[in-house]
This record gives C-alpha cells, structure tokens and sequence, in this order.
C-alpha cells in the first residue's frame, strides 16, 4: 500500500498478515478527526481492503489521578468526534472499562481485520497496548500521530539536554512539516447500528470532585479558535510576554494538545505560514514538549527520583539532612496554606483556573522541593497535585518539568547551596525581578472557586 502517512512513523506491534474484515482505529492519545495520522493510516489501510473502518474510544474511570473537571473537558471533545466522524459515515464506538480488555472483545465482535493505535510514552498506554497485544491475533500497527517527529525517530536513546535534542530536531522538521490529506468521507456502511450511552460515561467516571473550568471551550473546534487567536494576536510577542504571569502571553493550547484536540504539528506549520518569526514558539511546542517525549519514552523511571541525571541525584542526597526553615503537608500545599503568598497564589491559579501560569510552575515545585522533608516527598507532591488539578495534567510535558524543577532533569548543575545542592533555585525576589508579584496576588486573589 503506497501510503500518504509517513512509514517512519509507523511502528508494528504484531505483525500478522491482514485479514479480511472492518479496520479498528483505538483513538485514546488523539481525541481529534482532522490532522490525525493514526485515523488516516486506519482509512488507508481500510480503502486498500475494501472494508469498513471504525474509531473507538475505551473509557478508564480513574485515569493517573484525573479529576471530574479533566474528564469532563475530555467528554465534551469526544462528543464533538463522535459528530464529526458520523457526518464522515465513520462510526465511533464509546467502550466503558479496561481497555486491555474490552479492545480485544470489540474487536471479535465485529470480526476486525487490523487494530491501529496512536501513540504515547507513558507506562499506562504501553500496559494496554501489550495486554491487547497478548489477546488478538490480527495486525496491529502504532502511530505516533502527537509528535511532529515521531519519537523513536528523533533519537535513538533518552537525551540529556534540549542543547543536545534541538539540532536533530531542526535536521528533521523540514521531513514530517507536510500537509495532511483530508479524511475521506466513508462510503461503506458499518454493519449493525452504533449508540453511545454517554449518560453511563458520565455516571462511570471515578474521579475526584474538581470545580469545573469554564474560561476554555473543549473541543476541536475551539482549539483551532484558539490557535487562530494565539497567532494573530499573541505570537508577535511571544517571547517577550510569555513568561510574565501578568500578561496572557502564553497560547493556552496545552489542554488541547495534552488531549489530542490539536495537532502539534498543524500548530506549527501555521505558525511557521505566517509572517512572524515563530523560532520561540517552535522552541517550546517542538523542542521542549518533544524532549519531554523523548524522556518519558527512554526512561520508564519518569515519575520518580531514579529518573534525574546522576549528578542531581547525588547533590539532593549529600542535602538531605538539609534543615528545612519551612516544612508543608500535602494537605497545607493543596490548601495553599503556605507563608509564601506569590506560591500561594499560584495554587489558586491551578485550583481555580485548572491552567497554572508556565514560568510560575517552575517556582511553584522547586518551593515543594524546599519545603518537603525529601526530594521523593516533593515529587510525589508535585505530580499528584498537578495531575489532579491541571487540565493539561498527566502529561509527558508534566513528569519532564517537575523532574526539571526537582531533580535537574534537561538542566545543568548551579552553585551548591542548601537542601538544593547544585539543582537550580529560584527565589521569591527572582521572580520580583521577573514580573510584579503583587499585581499577580491581586489577580488572582480575585478569582473564587
Ligand atoms: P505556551 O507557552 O503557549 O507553549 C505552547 C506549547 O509548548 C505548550 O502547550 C506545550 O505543549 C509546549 N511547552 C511550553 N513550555 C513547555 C515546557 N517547559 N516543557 C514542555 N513543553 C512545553 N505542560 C503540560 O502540558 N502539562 C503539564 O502537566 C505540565 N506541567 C508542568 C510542571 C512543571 C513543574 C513545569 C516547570 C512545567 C510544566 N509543563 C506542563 C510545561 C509548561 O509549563 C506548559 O506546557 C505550558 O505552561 C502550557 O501552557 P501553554 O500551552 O499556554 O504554553
Ligand atoms: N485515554 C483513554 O484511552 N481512555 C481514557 O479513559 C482516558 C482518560 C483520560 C483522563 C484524563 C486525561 O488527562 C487523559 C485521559 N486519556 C484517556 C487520554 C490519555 O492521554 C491517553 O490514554 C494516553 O494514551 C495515555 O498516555
């Protein structure tokens, strides 16, 4: 099959001969019907055997800490590919359960002839992938459809540093920045009728009670809106505004890219069309989020202190014992019950607003850092907190930046000092330097929730 999907960034999980029967598309990192290589290699695949294809979706009830307010952004934006894919006369079939389980069941039942999965590094989608690998004997075929390279291919082992990721970055953007064909619409009807009863998703979902976020509109369609927005009104002065928590400099498309929403990709080649230098951007959506790729698929420690380079590792151990001046339960950080009022403020950003300001999360867990009896303690902290309360939580982009912040990850040794050792500080009057602390704590002393 000549395919219009890159081969480089498809990878073969079992690879049996294709059968004859329907083509299974297992959406889960990719909640998106345009600009997703993973839905487009399943119609392909589907064209070339004259069969119908199929999109499904398995919903796992207490997923890494979530929270009811990430489930229901997520909910919505499913709704919308359920639309969108009907009007392509594509089905898409909501499961309820473990995926491991109820993907190879779906895929009896309607007598599938290929199973094709996005992609994504973390150790929960590997358990499934392997689990529905154990159970089907059909072909079954991954593709990284949230990286504009695919990340088995822009390194061959976990890299120390963006210094060290940026340049094979940059050597390979030219090859994977082509445009997306268009999804066909489906002209073979599924057998049997399809119908989803969103009701039970709602009903099912086992999270935690988290206030709902209504400044951001879930969805395909938003985000498209909101990336449109962000390169007209906001990319001129990217670099300028976008670590100053008092400007709205950032893009806000984390949720939708953490969801799969938005294609980075399609994020990019816009931003490279226009007439604004986009090289910060790039940095950040290419370089960074993709190096926190690269990390959690190299290293299966990404969400403990095994994972932080060596000489970090060693620096927090000799600073251990370390006094503490301030020490805070998980409970005082949750409540934002700190000394600290720009920390403080910071929590509420993320309590209320489900979206902490980028540059004040780096603050944010190196003060967890300061004021844990252990550098596991505050890992733990940091990432329980930011993935039950962020929208764009639960990410490779999250265990990447609280290693950073934590545990030097992809950062260099500074000079040595208290509980820190050589990890990089920041301090309160670094930030005051920054942005204006007391103009931030009054915005956001504002915002009830
Ligand atoms: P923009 O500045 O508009 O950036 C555009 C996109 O570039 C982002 O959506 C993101 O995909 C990428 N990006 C930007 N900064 C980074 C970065 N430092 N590392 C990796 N990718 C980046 N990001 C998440 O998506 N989920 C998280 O849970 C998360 N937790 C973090 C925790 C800590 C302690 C730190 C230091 C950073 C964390 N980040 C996380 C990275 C970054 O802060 C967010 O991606 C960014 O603030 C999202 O807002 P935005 O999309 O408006 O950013
Ligand atoms: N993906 C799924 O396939 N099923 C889920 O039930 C599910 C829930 C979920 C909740 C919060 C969240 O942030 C992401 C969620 N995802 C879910 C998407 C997740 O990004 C993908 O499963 C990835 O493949 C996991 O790495």
């Amino acid at each position: 099959m000549t395919s219009l999907v890159d081969a480089k960034r498809v990878r073969i999980l079992s690879e049996l001969s294709l059968k004859n029967g329907p083509v299974v598309y297992w959406m889960s990192r990719d909640q998106r019907v345009n600009d997703n290589w993973a839905l487009l290699y399943a119609q392909e695949l589907a064209i070339s055997k004259d069969a119908p294809l199929a999109a499904v979706f398995c919903l796992w009830p207490q997923f890494l800490g979530a929270g009811s307010r990430q489930y229901h952004f997520m909910l919505a934006g499913l709704r919308e590919v359920e639309r969108s894919l009907t009007q392509l006369g594509i089905p898409f079939c909501l499961l309820h359960g473990d995926p491991g389980a109820e993907i190879p069941q779906f895929l009896e039942d309607c007598g599938a002839g290929a199973l094709v999965s996005d992609f994504s590094p973390l150790r929960i989608s590997r358990g499934w992938k392997n689990a529905i690998a154990a159970r089907i004997a059909l072909p079954f075929y991954e593709v990284d459809a949230h990286n504009v390279i695919p990340c088995w291919h822009a390194s061959a082992k976990q890299e120390w540093a963006a210094y060290s990721f940026r340049p094979k970055v940059h050597r390979l953007l030219s090859q994977f920045l082509v445009d997306f064909p268009a999804i066909k619409r489906q002209e073979i009807r599924w057998p049997g009728e399809v119908e989803n009863d969103w009701k039970r998703a709602e009903k099912g979902i086992e999270a935690e009670a988290v206030p709902e976020v209504n400044w951001l509109v879930p969805g395909e369609a938003a985000a498209r809106a909101i990336l449109e927005d962000f390169l007209s009104r906001k990319l001129p002065g990217y670099d300028l505004n976008r670590n100053d928590p008092i400007k709205d400099g950032q893009s806000n498309l984390s949720p939708y890219l953490h969801f799969g929403q938005i294609s980075a990709q399609r994020a990019a080649m816009q931003a490279l069309s226009g007439p604004t230098d986009a090289s910060a951007f790039l940095e950040e959506l290419v370089v960074r989020r993709e190096l926190a790729e690269n990390f959690c698929y190299f290293n299966p420690d990404y969400d403990s202190i095994n994972s932080f380079p060596g000489w970090a590792k060693e620096t927090l151990r000799v600073h251990q014992k370390d006094r503490r001046e301030h020490l805070y339960s998980l409970r005082e950080l949750e409540t934002a019950k700190t000394h600290d009022d720009l920390w403080n403020a910071a929590q509420k950003e993320m309590l209320c607003r489900g979206k902490m300001h980028g540059y004040l999360r780096m603050y944010w867990a190196k003060k967890i850092l300061e004021w844990s009896e252990s550098p596991a303690d505050a890992l733990h902290a940091a990432i329980y907190l930011n993935d039950k309360y962020e929208l764009d939580g639960r990410d490779p982009n999250g265990y990447a930046g609280i290693a950073w912040s934590i545990g030097g990850l992809h950062d260099r040794a500074w000079k040595e000092r208290e509980i820190f050792g050589k990890v990089r500080y920041m301090s309160y009057n670094g930030s005051r330097s920054k942005f204006n602390v007391p103009a931030y704590v009054k915005k956001i002393g504002a915002l009830s929730c």
